[in-house]
């Protein structure tokens, strides 16, 4: 990105001093930077030792054939231990693990860590006796229900990578998938609950096994969650409660190598066949739980954590399960979506079980500006002490909603960017130290060498833009692409020699933080000047009529690509009413914040905007409209009818 096209950009001077009740009593302070920077890995083999090995490793890194990481390799573990039965053995088997909270309002269910060791236990001795071995792949498709968290930790406890799949993909991303892993059992549901009804889930399991390279599978374990009828293949299928409700409820864990695979996560990307992100034992625990504990300051004795995530995504993987769990928390899993049976029922939730610490998204965060202040308002949250953020860069107005309306202008707020493949949070404040700026995940953790680059791999100075690069291997590093070493050196290992692309364009500002700008693939170029989408979607999301923002770049014969919004207004605004005066407003507006070169040239109120399931907005099928072109794959998307809606908004649309 050039320099003088960043010299228009966002300029944010808001600050928010850490509480000092928060810093007095951090998990981690200041001095954590120093300690790391004065003994990189010295720092993460002191993290490691957090956990319990069965063999406390004697190495740390092994770089020996870079970019293949080998961490703690001589060191043996057993992740479910880490994760259940240590906390049991301390004395800890009483504390709830789970609060679980189905989308039925009065389906709850509370486990304490005892009783997660003995769910843990049976499901372990029930895979096993279907002929799981270690190594075998499980794929696992569930709704977000205490046996996802029981199956995940089970194949971990037996040394079976598991490979969970989203419950909303389709049969097909899932076949590919099972496919891509060779999985031998596949671990599903009847159907799970969303908005109000059941929706079936097993159905889409028994299509995908029609389909070639799927014929491994030897099992398919169902939960029976809402009873209703489901297709049976005899010898094929078996119930979960006929199978794991009569195992013992013993189970003694093995130690595996720490390099020993855990799971296998896919990732769609925005081309190609997708790609199995392989992550391993010792090094992901680490990183996860020790994240886990600085970033949201956790204190398992007190603390209430709620990740909205699902356990489909890696944010599920890592800060619903791992991490949290490695830490010995108290967490919330629930089932449902956020306005189901209203707008309040997450609010209601941190109400009920008194949260203290909230891990969302972005986009979460501005559907509920949209719904208004009047919803959150209406409920207790004072409990909530950390607010976390993470999936897309948040708007500086989003960011400062989340506080004000869900922090009580109170709590830190801790931007998070990582991703599948880094396993772990990279980049973010910590809440006791980092005095925050609305929208910047600022600095690397503690422990994490991350920096911008230029086009010529040169880092750049404050001020300066350019792409995201992690500099020095990291203990939760993706360890390849499943079965595709290659691709795993092209996609990340190819662009800047030595360092991690992580496809992410970002800048740094004055004071040296990091400010991420989007997937560089969505990156504008108009009258030779690199624009972001992320900061022209931020200064319309400024202007108090805007709920949220989507900004794609389509080809112009002038200035080679133009500017296109498509903007959600908030809640209480009538576009109708307020026409083309609101339009000119806002280009305007944008004008005023960034410079008249990133003015859109022609902005579209729509209802809704094209997301993945995992709440990302796809700007590619934004493109297409915008370039008046039939749309692309859109098997991705939540929910296909919402560009249907969005072309009949275009001019000349039939
Ligand atoms: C954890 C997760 C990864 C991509 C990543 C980036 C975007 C995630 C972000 C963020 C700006 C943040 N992203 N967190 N962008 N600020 N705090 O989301 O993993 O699904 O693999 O997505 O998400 O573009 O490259 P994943």
């Amino acid at each position: 990105m050039s320099n003088e096209s960043l010299a228009n950009l966002l300029k944010e001077e808001r600050r928010f001093e850490p509480p000092a009740d928060l810093a007095a009593a951090a998990n981690v302070t200041a001095e954590a930077y120093e300690q790391a920077k004065a003994d990189r890995l010295g720092f993460w083999a002191e993290q490691a030792r957090q956990l319990t090995w069965a063999t406390e490793p004697t190495q740390t890194l092994d770089w020996s054939n870079p970019p293949f990481a080998k961490w703690f390799a001589d060191g043996k573990l057993n992740v479910a231990y880490n994760c259940v039965d240590r906390h049991v053995e301390a004395g800890h088997g009483d504390r709830v693990a789970i609060h679980f909270e189905g989308e039925p309002a009065d389906d709850t269910r509370t486990i304490t860590y005892a009783e997660l060791q003995r769910e843990v236990s049976k499901a372990a001795n029930a895979l096993t006796e279907l002929g799981v071995r270690a190594g075998d792949r499980v794929a696992i498709y569930l709704p977000m229900i205490p046996e996802a968290v029981f199956a995940m930790l089970a194949c971990a406890r037996i040394g079976a990578p598991h490979s969970v799949v989203f419950g909303g993909f389709s049969a097909d991303a899932l076949a590919a998938r099972i496919e891509d892993a060779d999985a031998r059992v596949v671990i599903t549901s009847d159907g799970g609950y969303r908005r109000g009804k059941p929706s079936a889930l097993k159905p889409a399991v028994d299509e995908a096994l029609t389909r070639p390279g799927t014929e491994n599978v030897r099992n398919v374990l169902v939960v029976r969650r809402t009873g209703e009828d489901t297709a049976w293949t005899e010898g094929r299928d078996v119930w979960w409660h006929e199978l794991v409700d009569g195992q013992s409820d013993r189970h003694t864990p093995e130690a595996f190598d720490a390099e020993h695979p855990l799971f296998i996560l896919y990732t769609s990307g925005t081309t190609g066949k997708p790609k199995g992100i392989l992550h391993t034992t010792g090094g992901y625990l680490t990183q996860t739980a020790y994240t886990h504990r600085a970033v949201f300051d956790l204190k398992p004795e007190t603390d209430v954590y709620w990740c909205t995530a699902d356990v489909g995504w890696v944010t599920g993987h890592s800060y619903i399960v791992y991490g949290p769990l490695a830490n010995g928390a108290t967490e919330v899993l629930y089932e449902g979506t956020p306005d189901t049976p209203h707008q309040g029922r997450w609010w209601e939730i941190v109400q009920k079980y008194g949260v203290t610490l909230l891990y969302t998204a972005p986009t979460a965060i501005r559907a509920c500006m949209k719904w208004g202040d009047d919803i959150p308002a209406k409920f207790d949250l004072s409990s909530l002490r950390v607010l976390g953020s993470v999936g897309e860069p948040i708007n500086p107005e989003a960011w400062i909603w989340y506080r004000k309306n869900i922090g009580g202008d109170r709590t830190p707020i801790v931007d998070t960017w990582w991703q599948t493949e880094t396993g772990a949070i990279m980049v973010s404040p910590l809440p006791g130290v980092t005095a925050t700026k609305p929208g910047s995940a600022q600095i690397p953790l503690p422990g994490i060498s991350a920096t911008v680059v230029d086009d010529e791999a040169k880092e750049v100075g404050n001020g300066g833009g350019g792409y995201l690069v992690v500099t020095e291997p990291w203990p939760s590093m993706l360890r390849t692409i499943w079965g595709d070493d290659q691709r795993y050196l092209d996609t990340y290992w190819s662009r800047f020699e030595n360092r991690y692309f992580a496809g992410d364009g970002a800048k740094k500002d004055t004071d040296g933080d990091i400010w991420l700008l989007g997937r560089v693939d969505d990156v504008m170029l108009v009258s030779g000047h690199n624009i972001s989408t992320t900061e022209v979607e931020s200064a319309l999301v400024s202007h108090p009529k805007v709920a949220e923002a989507a900004v794609v770049g389509a080809t112009d014969p002038q200035t080679t690509q133009s500017i296109v919004a498509f903007v959600i207004l908030r809640g209480n605004v009538d576009a109708e009413a307020e026409g083309e005066a609101l339009v000119t407003e806002l280009r305007n507006h944008v004008a005023k914040h960034l410079g008249p070169i990133a003015k859109p040239k022609r902005i579209l109120p729509v209802a809704e905007l094209p997301k993945t399931r995992s709440g990302k907005i796809m700007r590619r099928l934004l493109r297409d409209v915008a370039e008046n072109r039939a749309l692309g794959d859109v098997t991705t998307l939540t929910d296909s009818s919402v560009m249907e809606l969005i072309q009949s908004k275009l001019p000349g649309a039939s």
